[in-house]
């Protein structure tokens, strides 16, 4: 099956990227991923849809790309020239963001700007659609609840800030250009391809690591946080929707379901048969215990953010209503599909790989 759509996803290595090219690959797109140069390989969330290029009618291609270098992402879009791009590369990662302030601006607001002048300078605003990858980290400093797309935004982090200059300037081009660009405003989704230093998949991981026994403690940072947690594999699918309307909009995509990251531990240790007590109440700086017989989750404050964002829950109504995307996996369930992904991931690594 094939059509005339020709796609273009930045990040098709990340999580979202490997879900999105096999659901556009299954719709019968052409699909151009870009991937950065590493020295390692960072396509083993691609492998199982790779296309080997030198058969006919291969219709998944990768680029060598980054979104800080404006003549390549020029180069590419004019090469490929997409009906449909998805900007979904970032440095995505809150905490490092603090740590990486210039480099997560640069690659997250301005590479934003270079895809979308790359359209411009191109003439391609009519022909080409775009989606950017906004975030419910937008919201940051609780405003209103459930938070919806007319919800003031308050960041709380590089990455927060840099992707509030990544949403406006979709907003300006659309109304400046005419051009159909979207923005998803996605609430945490994840899955067994979730990057391992986010603390779903770092619990995960953990709880599959301790229960082979071949990891003694798990140690995080703010257990009281709470997420809106969904499923990668029905985000994506959200994304695409979005391109698929007449008119160009934002929208969030949620659960409506908060949860804390000490729930989702408690969830993921009994998924294993592990049942755990917290001894003491509330995170202090000192750290406190699980216990199982032994000390298994322990709080580091390395992991506690200089500036945090406490709770998340969002409002999908006007995704249900416009587009008729709701979520389909439950925050329980998703934990499950995870810790037994980890575990038969693990059960199948050697274990000096592991450590
Ligand atoms: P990942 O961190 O898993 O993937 C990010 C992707 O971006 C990777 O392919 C990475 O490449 C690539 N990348 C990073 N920097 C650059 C750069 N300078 N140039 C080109 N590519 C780059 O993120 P997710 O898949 O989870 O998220 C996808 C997008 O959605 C991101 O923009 C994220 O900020 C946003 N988002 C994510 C949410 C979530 O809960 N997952 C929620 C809301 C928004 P490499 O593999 O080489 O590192
Ligand atoms: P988040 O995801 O910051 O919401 O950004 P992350 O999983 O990193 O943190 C969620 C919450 O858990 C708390 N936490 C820890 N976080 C990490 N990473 N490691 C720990 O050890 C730990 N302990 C507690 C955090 O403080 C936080 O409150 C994700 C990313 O995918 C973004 O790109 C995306 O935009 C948002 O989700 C929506």
């Amino acid at each position: 099956m094939t059509n005339s759509k020709v796609a273009l996803i930045t990040g098709v290595t990340g999580q979202d990227g490997a879900y999105l090219a096999e659901l556009l690959l299954d719709k019968g797109y052409v699909v151009h991923g870009v991937k950065r140069r590493s020295s390692s390989f960072n396509t083993g969330r691609i492998e199982d849809i790779y296309q080997d290029p030198h058969i006919d009618g291969a219709r998944f291609h990768l680029h060598y790309g980054d979104l800080t270098d404006s003549t390549n992402l020029i180069r590419l879009v004019q090469q490929v020239q997409p009906t449909e791009i998805y900007n979904l590369a970032a440095q995505s990662h809150v905490q490092v963001s603090f740590e990486t302030p210039e480099y997560t601006a640069n690659a997250d607001a301005i590479g934003t700007l270079r895809l979308l002048e790359s359209i411009r300078i191109l003439g391609m605003e009519k022909h080409t659609r775009f989606y950017q990858a906004s975030t419910s980290e937008l919201y940051g400093l609780v405003q209103e609840v459930p938070q919806r797309e007319t919800t003031p935004f308050y960041p709380r982090s590089p990455y927060g800030v840099a992707k509030l200059y990544g949403y406006w300037i979709v907003v300006n081009y659309r109304e400046a250009y005419g051009m159909h660009a979207s923005n998803g405003i996605l609430f945490n989704h994840e899955s067994p391809l979730r990057g391992e230093t986010f603390v779903t998949r770092k619990i995960t991981r953990a709880v599959a690591a301790i229960k082979l026994n071949r990891q003694e403690k798990l140690w995080l940072g703010n257990l009281d946080a709470k997420r809106d947690w969904g499923h990668a594999r029905e985000y994506v699918r959200g994304m695409w929707m979005m391109l698929q309307q007449d008119e160009p909009d934002d929208y969030v995509l949620a659960t409506g379901e908060t949860t804390t990251v000490r729930t989702f531990v408690e969830w993921a240790f009994a998924d294993v048969g592990i049942t755990i007590e917290w001894k003491g109440e509330g995170v202090d700086e000192k750290g406190y215990c699980a216990k199982s017989g032994k000390c298994l989750v322990e709080v580091d404050p390395r992991y506690f953010r200089p500036t945090e964002v406490e709770l998340l829950i969002g409002d999908p109504a006007k995704a249900k209503e416009k587009l008729g995307w709701s979520h389909e996996t439950s925050i329980r369930d998703l934990v499950t599909e995870m810790v037994h992904a980890d575990l038969d991931v693990m059960k199948n690594a050697p274990i000096a790989k592991d450590a």
